[in-house]
């Protein structure tokens, strides 16, 4: 019966092990603007933060709401960052980032955040001038599948599996303490 145990106990450890893994992925930490932000003042640039190193071969592309392409350049990685500049103002409305970043393990990974645009009006009038002049450079097709829930599912796994481990343990001391031999 021990040795059952004891099995039991490291499939139960091989498997928590298996989470921690998946959550290694490179994952968007914060952004500047933070998803969901209403933008007042006219934005230069988008910096996005990550929870690892980001390789140099990463990229992001913003589009607005009919899914109209806006021009990004001087895309950078720097360590876990990574920025890039808008060439026009962007004029009211909803934005979306969609980054293609590679992670330092070499997976691939996609992140998308919104946020959306209410400059004061003084402002606004500026950004329209400079905005309507030729803004849309659609370069590729909208494939871009959101990848939003991607992180939940191991948090769950763990929780699930920690709350087995503490089930087992104390099933194991009850025995022992009860001094039977099962
Ligand atoms: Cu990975």
């Amino acid at each position: 019966m021990k040795n059952q145990w004891r099995i039991g106990l490291m499939t139960i450890m091989l498997l928590l092990a298996a989470p921690f893994t998946v959550s290694a992925h490179t994952a968007l930490k914060s952004s500047v603007p933070a998803g969901g932000a209403s933008i007042e003042a006219p934005l230069h640039e988008i910096t996005m933060e990550f929870n690892t190193d980001v390789e140099s071969l990463s990229t992001f592309e913003v589009r607005n709401a009919r899914n109209e392409q806006w021009k990004v350049t001087g895309i950078k990685a720097d360590k876990s960052k990574l920025s890039g500049k808008l060439e026009q103002t962007l004029p009211d409305g909803d934005y979306t980032v969609t980054c293609k970043i590679v992670g330092r393990d070499g997976h691939p990974v996609e992140n998308t955040f919104s946020f959306s645009v209410k400059l004061a009006q003084s402002s606004a009038d500026a950004a329209q001038a400079g905005g309507s002049a030729g803004q849309n450079v659609p370069t590729s097709p909208a494939t871009a599948p959101e990848e939003s829930g991607g992180r939940t599912t191991p948090i769950v796994v763990l929780v699930v599996l920690l709350a087995a481990v503490f089930a087992s343990t104390v099933l194991v001391l009850r025995k022992r303490k009860g001094g039977r031999t099962s």
